[in-house]
């Protein structure tokens, strides 16, 4: 049988999706209109406003049934959802901590729970996206290095970086919600860690050992932490087997990751067909991104490029 990764290597193309309480904003804020994944952040949200927006958080069209058919329509093998982005607030059922769809929100479902089970039936692999090193509900989580201390931290509740002690957000709030992760969603492809910041070598391969003790089979992103995990990923830019192995790119299309309604500049169907092809050709993996509106539907412009992207895999035998 074959390794882990090469399997995952065969799989070449994925579903990247970014979606959570920001998606409902679609970008605007107060009439600025530039924000997305990033919104808590970019348009200065303190926590308890944040946590009062996502209670009003509800999108009734979320269908994981739809979402998995697109991505299995489009020849995707895998899919990758942002379970916790930036604003720390778990977009699944976490006991552990109630800031999470499920308490946290009006919506009140599962949506990874629903994910989990539509994959299965179409034989998608659900993979998990956990922002690591930047989390702004948690009081202990600085960011940055030198002259940019803090710049990617909740400065607004949590002012005092000196004091902040990351081991602590560790035990409280990422250990315990990977356990989750890994146990109540059936297998998981990937654990999708993004921006270890201030995570030492030392952390990540704890994060490591735990994650392979509820799950061998699950594969770790180099983002877990430095020199760690089994592969590279690579933002907005396509690398060469040549330079580095395994990896895999992630890419937007248009230029945002989480929903923005003002932001039309979709790049065509035939050039992210380009792009698999290079991709593929040079072996590595495409993670193709979605960012999923409030109402938990993809925005048309996706739909479309992904329609087209699965016909050219029907009819080049890839799909
Ligand atoms: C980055 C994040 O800061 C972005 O919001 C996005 O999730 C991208 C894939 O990774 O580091």
């Amino acid at each position: 049988t074959k390794s882990k990764l090469a399997s995952w290597e065969d799989a070449r193309f994925g579903m990247f999706i970014h979606w959570g309480i920001y998606s409902k904003a679609g970008g605007e804020w107060k009439g600025t209109i530039n924000h997305a994944e990033w919104l808590q952040l970019t348009a200065k949200i303190p926590l308890a406003g944040y946590t009062a927006y996502a209670k009003t958080f509800n999108p009734v069209k979320f269908n994981a049934d739809e979402w998995v058919r697109i991505a299995k329509d489009a020849g995707m093998k895998y899919m990758v959802i942002t379970a916790k982005h930036h604003d720390g607030f778990a977009m699944f059922n976490s006991p552990s901590n109630p800031y999470n769809i499920v308490q946290g929100s009006a919506f009140k479902r599962d949506p990874l729970k629903e994910l989990s089970v539509a994959c299965a039936k179409e034989d998608i692999k659900l993979c998990v996206y956990y922002s690591l090193g930047r989390d702004w509900q948690d009081p202990d989580v600085p960011t940055g290095k030198g002259d940019k201390i803090g710049w990617r931290s909740n400065l607004i509740d949590f002012p005092n970086e000196a004091g902040k002690d990351l081991s602590k957000y560790i035990e409280r709030k990422v250990k315990p919600q990977i356990r989750e992760l890994l146990t109540n969603y059936g297998p998981i492809g990937i654990l999708w860690f993004d921006t270890y910041e201030h995570i030492t070598k030392e952390q990540g391969q704890e994060l490591v050992d735990l994650i392979h003790s509820i799950q061998p089979n699950c594969i770790i992103n180099n983002r877990v932490g430095p020199d760690l995990g089994d592969y590279t990923v690579s933002e907005q830019k396509i690398l060469d087997s040549a330079d580095i192995k395994p990896w895999e790119t992630c890419y937007t299309m248009n230029n945002h990751w989480g929903y923005n309604k003002a932001d039309t500049n979709y790049k065509s169907a035939a050039s992210l067909v380009q792009n698999l092809v290079d991709i593929a050709s040079k072996g590595g993996n495409f993670l193709l991104n979605v960012g999923p509106t409030g109402e938990g539907v993809f925005p048309d412009q996706s739909i479309n490029r992904l329609k087209a992207i699965g016909e050219w895999m029907k009819m080049n035998g890839e799909a």
